[in-house]
């Protein structure tokens, strides 16, 4: 009989490690979400370590001392690795495994890692792919051992036993090859985006930090059938959907991948092109988890990461989510206030959950739309009245009167079809 594998020997159990050069407490919040990131890609944690360091040391990143202690508590735990909380240089990264004669990972490894297993469609693997491959080239120098350890990651056993796919040209070669494949995918989204852009309808970008619920309010308001789960990274691929509000108004809504701090410079630059959706949309719904603890800093990452996106000059909506948690959570006398963000041009305060506050973001979205519409007020013809077609399908049509000359129309349209609406 073949061989059994006791999964319980493959599970990864790893200590999370993390310098802290500032505040206490935002160490610890970094290293929780360190720890669920690790759990979402399948290892345990088993013990955590915060060095309180001037600076990161440049060359092992934790200090001697403290070196000696994981090393110990690697043993005491009989654990497989250790996760750094943040991008370690190729030296450090190879001095701290000489150190701890274990594997070494850090926080952007097990991000593509996570990445790596969630992509879907093919642009989401390109992107993915040509992040890790950018990671593992600067990396490839001077590796002291197998490089099977940097290209596994979590749980894989790792691919780079052959020799041939580290090689550094080789790679150099791939990502080339991926980035013109990008390049066609993009060509492809721009044709449909152009053919979209004859609705008129306005688009707007669902982002957020990662689990705010930007998934679980599409599929609220659209029943896009989008994985919604308690998860981090449970969306990367983008997702639009048409929304039609009660008078029959359309919008397109866009669900994109979520943020996290400290998000791999690398894996930005790849998914530029998946958050092309939000640059071209005109509306950003900016969805926040106000139930979270740590909702400030969550919004701060994601305003700094449209920033790097360069998403700017958008309507901005701060969509504060969660509030049925929130109230759960005062209710159990947690201190909390009530959320506000006034550096955004709208604010609603809603649960995707229970639906309530969903009435509001619409009331929203058609002050928005109104806004970027022109007051038409005209007689047509008995002979022109398809243009009232037109007028419904894409404006509004506050009244028409049938009279001896023509239809006496009064609407609301899009700033682009003014013209041609208005024109003889
Ligand atoms: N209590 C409560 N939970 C919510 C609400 N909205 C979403 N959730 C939960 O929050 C978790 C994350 O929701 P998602 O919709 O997957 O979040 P996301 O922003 O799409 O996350 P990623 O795709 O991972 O970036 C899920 O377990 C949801 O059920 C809400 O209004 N109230
Ligand atoms: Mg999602």
């Amino acid at each position: 009989m073949a061989e059994m594998i006791d999964l319980k020997e493959l599970e990864e159990k790893v200590i999370l490690v993390a310098v802290s050069t500032g505040s206490e407490d935002d160490a610890e919040a970094s290293l929780d979400e360190l720890g669920e990131l690790a759990s979402t890609a399948g290892a345990r944690t088993v013990g955590r370590v915060i060095q309180n360091r001037e600076n990161v040391h440049p060359g092992t990143y934790l200090g001697k001392g403290k070196i000696d202690e994981v090393r110990e508590m690697l043993w005491d735990l009989q654990a497989t690795g250790v996760i750094c909380d943040d991008e370690l240089s190729p030296a450090q990264l190879r001095n701290l495994e000489d150190a701890l004669d274990t594997k070494v990972m850090d926080r952007t490894m097990v991000i593509l890692d996570i990445f790596a297993s969630r992509a879907n469609t093919r642009e989401g693997k390109i992107q993915v792919e040509l992040a890790q491959l950018k990671y593992r080239a600067v990396r490839l120098v001077g590796m002291r051992n197998s490089l099977s350890r940097l290209g596994g990651g979590i749980g894989t056993r790792g691919p780079g036993e052959k020799k041939l796919e580290t090689d550094r040209r080789l790679i150099h070669q791939r990502i080339g090859q991926l980035k013109g494949e990008l390049e066609d995918v993009k060509r492809h989204r721009e044709v449909t985006r152009q053919q979209r852009g004859k609705n008129f309808s306005l688009t707007a970008a669902i982002v957020g930090y990662t689990n705010a619920g930007k998934s679980t309010l599409l599929n609220r308001l659209t029943n896009a059938g989008i994985l919604a789960e308690d998860k981090l990274f449970a969306t990367l691929d983008p997702t639009t959907r048409s929304f039609t509000m009660e008078d029959g108004q359309q919008v397109l809504l866009t669900d994109t991948v979520g943020f996290i701090r400290k998000l791999p410079h690398h894996l930005i630059e790849a998914f530029k092109s998946t958050l092309e959706e939000a640059r071209y949309s005109d509306i950003i719904f900016h969805v926040v988890d106000c139930s979270n603890p740590q909702m400030d800093m969550q919004m701060h990452v994601v305003k700094e990461t449209l920033r790097e996106l360069e998403i700017v000059d958008k309507t901005v909506v701060t969509v504060f989510n969660k509030m049925d948690r929130l109230r759960e959570l005062q209710e159990d006398g947690k201190e909390r206030q009530i959320p506000r963000d006034f550096s955004s041009d709208y604010q609603v305060r809603i649960s995707a959950r229970t639906g309530e506050g969903l009435k509001d973001l619409e009331e929203v979205l058609k002050t928005i739309i109104r806004s970027r519409r022109v007051y038409l007020e005209k007689v047509y013809p008995y002979s022109q009245t398809g243009r009232i077609q037109s007028i419904r399908k894409y404006g509004q049509l506050l009244s028409e009167e049938y009279r001896e000359d023509g239809v006496a129309v009064k609407a609301y349209v899009p700033a682009e079809l003014f013209a041609g609406l208005y024109k003889d």
